[in-house]
């Protein structure tokens, strides 16, 4: 091959590369993620980086030395030593063992932190109380009761700037996972769980919320807006919300049903109605802690048949976290 063709082969190369960059640039695509609204938002940005960064000091050379190599060992290259039969370097032992091993301890000492410092149970240090949030999944919308305000909504989250949340999440049913990439953290909810998650975003805007684990043929349409709203703002989507009709018995029955479901606000929330969705109990019926108490109970007894070991801790599908 002469020298003209492969400058051709270069420069189409390098051309196709650059093309390649300028679609993922000019794509549209939102780097939801690494643009964050709140403080775990950020440490988890900063934590994908800092990880990126540390494997790239592996790839980058790597894929550096691959090309060299074969440039330098070309069949072509009479300079090149030849050394057949080379079997051992105490240097290329020493450098391929000690780079990983430092690398390793260094990500799995930053992945112990952060597990810890970014427990989505961990409460956010505030002086203001948090905002307590329900969040229920059901198929394909999503549910969040507001017990202060007393109010609930469908497929819109409506949170304060600057005020931490607190989120309670269970499933009505099949399992989900409550996303909002730009306030970090993705949680799943199971039925009978209780998952618990603790948030804040300090910039008023949307922000798009995802259910982030399939869950059937209306996934597709499960998201809702999370607001972050200042307090004058809250307090008039709160007042907003009061002026709605009540969610009833019936309006929660409507909301088991499969299907997906426009935005919705409601005035009114039956008391402890997240406890009934935990406890299974929404639509009557025995609840769950009420059956666990119930066999305990029974274990207790002397000459009753043990469900349960009265030794080892009540198995109480309510107390189990995360
Ligand atoms: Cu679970």
């Amino acid at each position: 091959m002469r020298i003209s063709d492969w400058a051709g082969k270069a420069k189409l190369a390098s051309r196709v590369g650059l093309l390649t960059l300028a679609a993922v640039l000019l794509s549209g695509c939102d780097y939801v993620v690494m643009d964050p609204k709140g403080p775990v938002g950020e440490a988890e940005k900063n934590l994908i980086l800092l990880a990126t960064g540390i494997m790239l000091l592996v790839v980058v050379p790597v894929i550096i030395m691959a090309v060299a190599f074969a440039w330098k060992y070309r069949a072509s290259n009479t300079k090149a030593t030849y050394a057949p039969d080379w079997h051992h370097s105490n240097t290329i032992e020493a450098v391929v063992w000690t780079i990983p091993v430092l690398i390793i301890l260094v990500l799995g000492t930053v992945t112990w932190i952060t597990s810890h410092s970014l427990d989505p149970r961990k409460e956010i240090p505030s002086a203001e109380k948090p905002l307590e949030v329900e969040v229920v999944s059901l198929d394909w919308k999503w549910l969040f009761i507001y017990p202060e305000q007393g109010v609930a909504s469908v497929n819109e989250l409506a949170v304060p700037v600057g005020r931490t949340v607190h989120f309670k999440l269970t499933s009505s049913g099949v399992m989900n996972a409550f996303f909002v990439p730009q306030l970090g953290t993705q949680v799943y909810t199971m039925s009978g769980m209780q998952s618990q998650l603790n948030l804040r975003a300090d910039h008023p805007g949307t922000y798009m919320g995802i259910s982030a684990n399939y869950s059937g043929r209306g996934f597709a349409d499960m998201h809702f807006a999370a607001k972050a709203l200042d307090t004058a703002a809250f307090k008039a989507w709160v007042a907003k919300a009061k002026a709605a009709g009540p969610l009833s018995n019936a309006e929660y029955a409507a909301l088991m049903k499969q299907g997906t479901h426009p935005v919705t606000a409601y005035g009114s929330v039956e008391e402890g109605l997240f406890h009934r969705i935990l406890n299974r109990c929404a639509m009557g019926g025995v609840c769950t802690d009420d059956a666990v108490a119930m066999a305990n109970m029974k274990a207790t007894a002397p000459g009753k048949p043990i469900c349960d070991d009265p030794a080892k801790k009540a198995v109480n599908t309510k107390q189990i976290k995360g």
